[in-house]
C-alpha cells in the first residue's frame, strides 16, 4: 500500500497541476455528509446483486452543465437508467487540459457540443456537482484515462462515487506508449485515493474496464488481467469492485465468462487476505463493429440485455442504436434502454438457467486464468505491480489488437463453429496441454466447415460478426 506520507506528497503535486485542483479539499467530507445516501453508487449495486437485479447504465457526455443536465435527465425520466454515467471527453483522457478548455470555451460560445464528452477536469467541483445534483440515481464517472489522478481527485471531491478504469485496462486498450508501469503506479495512487475516501465512510466503487480491446479477447484473459486489477485495488484498500466484461456473442461462453470472474476474483481476494471486499459485475453489450439498420441494432442490443439477464451481471452497460454512427443522440440513447429494460424485466423473474454446458465452460475459463495468474505470480514472486508488468513483457499475460507496444500482441482469437471465441494463435499464453488440446480440437471443427480459406480471412468475418449480410457471399462461423 502507498504510505501516507507519499500519498500526500503527490496529493500536492497532482492537486496543483490544474487550477481546478485548489477546489479539492476536506470540505468534500462536509458535502457527503449533507447528502447522506443520496447518490451512493455502491448501496444501489448491493442492494440489485441481493435481488439478483441487472441494473441499466448508459453512457452519455457532453461538454456543457446544462446540456449535460439535459442528457442525463433524459436517461433517467425517459430511458428509465437506473445508474448514470458522466462520459469524459478525449482530451481530458490525455491529460490535455488546455485543449479541453479551448474547446470548452468554444462550445460555450457556440451553445455546441465541440467536446465528446464532459471535461470534468476543467468544470472543476462545482459544476460537478451541479450535474450530480440533477437526478436522482447514482453516477458514475467513465473515461479511457491512463493517468486519471486528477479526474479522480476532482471526481471525488464532486460526490461521484464510482469510477471506472485501471492500470492495465485504460491503459494497453488505449494508449500506444504508455509504459505499463507507469500506469499501474497512477491507478495505484488512485486506488489509494479511492480507499482514502472509503476510510472516512464515504464507500468508491471501482471498476476495471473488462471490454479491454473490445473484439474477441478471450474470456480467459479477460477474467486473468480482471482478477490482477481487483488484487491492485484490494491492495490499496477499495472495498467496492465492479469487474467487467464484453459482450462476445455465444451465450454459454459469455454466461460462463460472468460465472468465472465472479468465482476466480472472489478466490483470489480470499488468497491475498483481502477482507470485506464486495463484488459486483457489468456486461457490456456488444463493443466491436455495430449494425448501421436499426432493426439489427435493436436485436443485438435485446441479445446483449438477455445474455447479461442470464449471467445475472450486476448491471448492463448499454448500446444505441446508433452506435454504428458515433456519440448518440439523448433519444436514440434511450431507446437502447428501453430495448434493454424489456428483456432484463421479462427475465428477471423466470428460472435461473441451469446449464452444464455453462458449469463446463466456466471451469475451462476459469483453468485458462489460473494458469495466467500463477504464472505471473511467479515472475512476479508475489508481487502484485512487478507480476503484471513482467507477465506482459513475456506475453503471459497478452491482448489482441491491442495498439500499445507494452502488449506482445501475439494472441490471434478466432471463434468456434459455435461462435465462442477460440485460440488460432495462443503466443507465449501458459496453458497447458489438456487446454490446448480442447482449444485445437474446437478451432479444427471451425476450420472444416470453410476449408481452403485463409483463417485471417475467417478473424474478419468474426470481428463483423454481426453486420449485415448484404453484398457478403461468405458463410458466417455458426452457420
Ligand atoms: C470505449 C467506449 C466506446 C463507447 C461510447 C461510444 C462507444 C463515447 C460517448 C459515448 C455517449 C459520449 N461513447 N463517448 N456515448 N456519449 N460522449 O462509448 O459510442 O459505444
Amino acid at each position: 500500500m502507498i504510505d501516507d506520507d507519499s500519498f500526500h506528497a503527490m496529493r500536492q503535486e497532482v492537486l496543483a497541476s490544474w487550477p481546478t485542483g485548489k477546489g479539492v479539499g476536506e470540505e468534500a467530507f462536509e458535502y457527503y455528509q449533507q447528502r447522506g445516501d443520496r447518490g451512493a453508487f455502491d448501496l444501489r449495486l448491493w442492494e440489485a446483486k441481493a435481488a439478483g437485479q441487472t441494473l441499466l447504465q448508459p453512457r452519455g457526455g457532453v461538454p456543457l452543465v446544462k446540456q449535460q443536465i439535459d442528457l442525463l435527465r433524459h436517461l433517467e425520466l425517459k430511458g428509465t437508467a437506473d445508474l448514470l454515467p458522466l462520459t469524459v471527453d478525449s482530451y481530458t483522457r490525455q491529460n490535455r487540459y488546455e485543449d479541453a478548455q479551448r474547446y470548452l470555451e468554444r462550445s460555450r460560445e457556440a451553445q455546441a457540443a465541440l467536446l465528446n464528452g464532459f471535461p470534468v477536469v476543467n468544470q472543476g467541483v462545482a459544476n460537478c456537482r451541479a450535474v450530480l445534483e440533477s437526478v436522482s440515481v447514482p453516477v458514475q464517472v467513465r473515461h479511457g484515462t491512463p493517468d486519471a489522478r486528477l479526474l479522480a481527485e476532482i471526481s471525488y471531491a464532486a460526490g461521484y462515487t464510482s469510477f471506472e478504469g485501471g492500470g492495465i485496462t485504460y491503459n494497453l486498450p488505449y494508449s500506444a506508449k504508455v509504459p505499463l508501469g507507469r500506469s499501474i503506479r497512477d491507478w495505484q495512487y488512485v486506488d489509494r485515493l479511492s480507499a482514502y475516501y472509503t476510510e472516512r465512510g464515504v464507500t468508491i466503487n471501482r471498476e476495471s474496464y473488462g471490454a479491454l480491446t473490445g473484439i474477441m479477447v478471450p474470456p480467459g484473459i479477460v477474467v486473468a488481467i480482471s482478477v490482477f486489477e481487483a488484487l491492485l485495488a484490494a491492495e490499496q484498500g477499495v472495498k467496492s469492485i465492479t469487474l467487467g466484461y464484453g459482450q462476445i456473442g455465444n451465450i454459454v461462453q459469455d454466461v460462463a465468462a460472468v460465472k468465472a470472474l465472479e468465482r476466480l476474483a472472489s478466490l483470489y481476494l480470499s488468497r491475498f487476505e483481502f477482507e470485506g471486499v464486495e463484488i459486483t459485475t457489468a456486461f457490456h453489450q456488444w463493443m466491436g463493429p455495430f449494425p448501421m439498420s436499426e432493426g439489427r441494432a435493436f436485436a443485438l442490443i435485446a441479445l446483449g440485455a438477455l445474455t447479461a439477464a442470464l449471467a445475472k451481471a450486476t448491471k448492463l452497460i448499454t448500446k444505441t442504436p446508433h452506435e454504428a454512427y458515433g456519440v448518440p443522440t439523448k433519444e436514440a440513447n434511450a431507446q437502447g434502454l428501453l430495448c434493454s429494460r424489456l428483456m432484463v424485466d421479462a427475465l428477471a423473474s423466470q428460472y435461473p438457467l441451469d446449464s452444464t454446458a455453462v458449469d463446463e465452460e466456466a471451469r475451462w475459463i476459469a483453468k485458462e486464468a489460473s494458469a495466467m495468474i500463477e504464472r505471473s505470480l511467479e515472475l512476479g514472486d508475489g508481487l502484485l505491480a512487478p507480476s503484471v508488468a513482467r507477465a506482459f513483457e513475456a506475453g503471459v499475460l497478452d491482448l489482441p489488437f491491442s495498439p500499445s507496444i507494452y502488449a506482445k500482441g501475439k494472441v490471434m482469437p478466432i471463434r468456434d463453429k459455435h461462435g465462442a471465441v477460440r485460440y488460432l494463435d495462443h503466443g507465449n499464453l501458459p496453458l497447458d496441454k489438456e487446454l490446448l488440446d480442447r482449444n485445437r480440437e474446437l478451432v479444427r471443427q471451425r476450420m472444416e466447415e470453410t476449408p481452403d480459406t485463409d483463417p485471417l480471412e475467417m478473424i474478419e468475418w468474426d470481428i463483423n460478426y454481426f453486420l449485415e449480410d448484404e453484398g457478403i457471399s461468405y458463410p458466417k462461423a455458426g452457420g
